[in-house]
């Protein structure tokens, strides 16, 4: 059976804005209070699938959360009529509202852990949507991130749907933004790497041990293919919140900074032991800073395999704009390794909250037969994408700021956004607001 990785993208949703809700993510913290052009980011999130389907690879996405999310707002005792609810929370409770409005569910790497199905005991696809219980805005995602997943991806004959893991920060879980899979190929069994980490001395870990091994369990892997490594401190301190900021495996290949695990020697050996095959390649310190590496989210790139067989990197402009993270990028590139391509995209709208290409895209590995069961209004092609970005340019504002929250006509544009696109993918009374 033939086996291929889907990349499902975030479309972004029409609120997207910058209230510096993400401690522990400078990008976020910095460009707290600037103003946002959700048109131009969702746009270039369309613009980066684009690039993907033009390298001839599957490509997908997941739609946006109905923001602001009222029922959350209902649930913390605002009451009255919808324009009631946003006028009062905008006066007496703020940071509430700029919660309640977060575009955050365009990152899909932190929608969910997937296990394909060769990797499972019931061979099987395994989903368990992420809890992301470290913040607020961000914890209010988790339901609807569930039954989007189970919407595309509903058949039991061939997927399983975990619910998010209970327990609260206990269990604290960020989904594949603390996870990737190493394969010779996609229809043999893979190699699961698990990233959690402890509080460092300045922010606070997203991703705990013991829920990257429920989650493990649930997706019934091998434990001979299951790896949990800790990240180091010195990455969480320089602002790498999620591992994938500074590493990405695909296939045969682990592209990391050095510093990336507690002890790189014990986590390289467990790695090698699990993945005899593993090819990896490393940006030493004197080559890339952490800094630089946050700064530039070199390894928020996404590693893709070409149909060809070669592997390209598909980074963010501001790697190509530091000239020693480029350097570095064309040294890989020289050298006799699976990397051959660099491709340098503009994604600058979601990197100002810290979510660079990598954090935009869930990985989903297919059989045929199970990519013919998913939905596949949610699957891209020329005319579907095109839909799309004519639905973002109909409806999304150009310009955002945080005091625009507080006006109920944003909340009333972006609730009819999310309305036409349910219309658009026949998703029937699908969010909240419409049920
Ligand atoms: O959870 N930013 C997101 C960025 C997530 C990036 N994802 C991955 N690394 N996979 C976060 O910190 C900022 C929202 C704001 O400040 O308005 C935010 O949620």
């Amino acid at each position: 059976m033939t086996y291929a990785e889907y990349n499902f993208d975030g479309l972004i949703g029409p609120t997207h804005n910058y209230a510096g809700l993400s401690f522990g993510n400078l990008a976020s913290a910095k460009n707290a209070g600037a103003a946002s052009n959700p048109k131009e980011a969702a746009l270039q999130g369309l613009a980066k699938m684009r690039e993907a389907m033009g390298l001839g690879l599957k490509q997908g996405f997941l739609p946006p959360h109905d923001r602001p999310h009222l029922k959350t707002l209902r649930a913390l005792g605002f009451s009255g009529t919808d324009k009631k609810i946003i006028e009062s929370a905008a006066r007496t409770s703020p940071e509430i509202l700029a919660n309640c409005y977060a575009a955050s569910p365009m990152w899909t790497a932190n929608a969910g852990t997937v296990a394909p199905s060769p990797d499972t005991l019931d061979k099987k696809a395994h989903f368990t949507a992420a809890n992301l219980a470290a913040n607020f805005h961000r914890a209010i995602e988790a339901d609807v991130t569930a039954r989007v997943l189970a919407h595309i991806f509903d058949d039991d004959t061939h997927f399983v749907h975990h619910p998010p893991l209970p327990g609260g920060m206990h269990f604290g879980d960020e989904g594949a933004a603390n996870h990737g899979r190493l394969c010779e190929n996609h229809g043999q069994k893979g190699v699961h790497l698990f990233v959690f980490g402890e509080d460092g001395e300045k922010f606070p870990a997203r991703q705990k041990l013991r829920a990257s091994e429920a989650v493990a369990r649930n997706h019934r892997l091998d434990p001979a293919k299951t790896v949990f490594l800790k990240q180091s401190g010195a990455a969480l301190d320089a602002g790498a919140f999620h591992n994938d900021v500074v590493g990405v495996a695909n296939g045969t290949v682990l592209f990391l900074h050095e510093e990336s695990f507690a002890d790189k020697e014990t986590a390289y050996r467990e790695i090698r032991e699990a993945a005899p095959f593993v090819e990896i390649i490393e940006a030493t310190a004197k080559d890339v800073s952490l800094e630089d590496c946050i700064n530039s989210y070199l390894f928020n790139s996404q590693l893709l395999t070409l149909p060809g067989g070669e592997m390209a990197l598909l980074l963010p402009v501001e790697a190509g704009e530091n000239p020693r993270v480029k350097a570095f990028v064309d040294e890989t590139l020289s050298k006799n390794n699976p990397i051959n391509r660099a491709i340098y995209k503009d994604v600058r709208e979601s990197m100002r909250n810290g979510g660079g290409p990598a954090c935009l895209r869930l990985r989903v590995v297919l059989s045929e037969e199970e990519a013919a069961a998913a939905n596949p209004n949610f699957i891209l092609d020329e005319d579907r994408i095109t839909q799309l970005e004519h639905w973002v340019k109909a409806h999304y504002r150009d310009r955002l700021t945080p005091d625009d929250l507080a006006d109920p006509a944003l909340m009333e544009e972006s609730l009819a956004a999310t309305q036409a696109l349910t219309d658009l993918l026949s998703m029937g009374a699908f969010y909240d607001f419409q049920r």
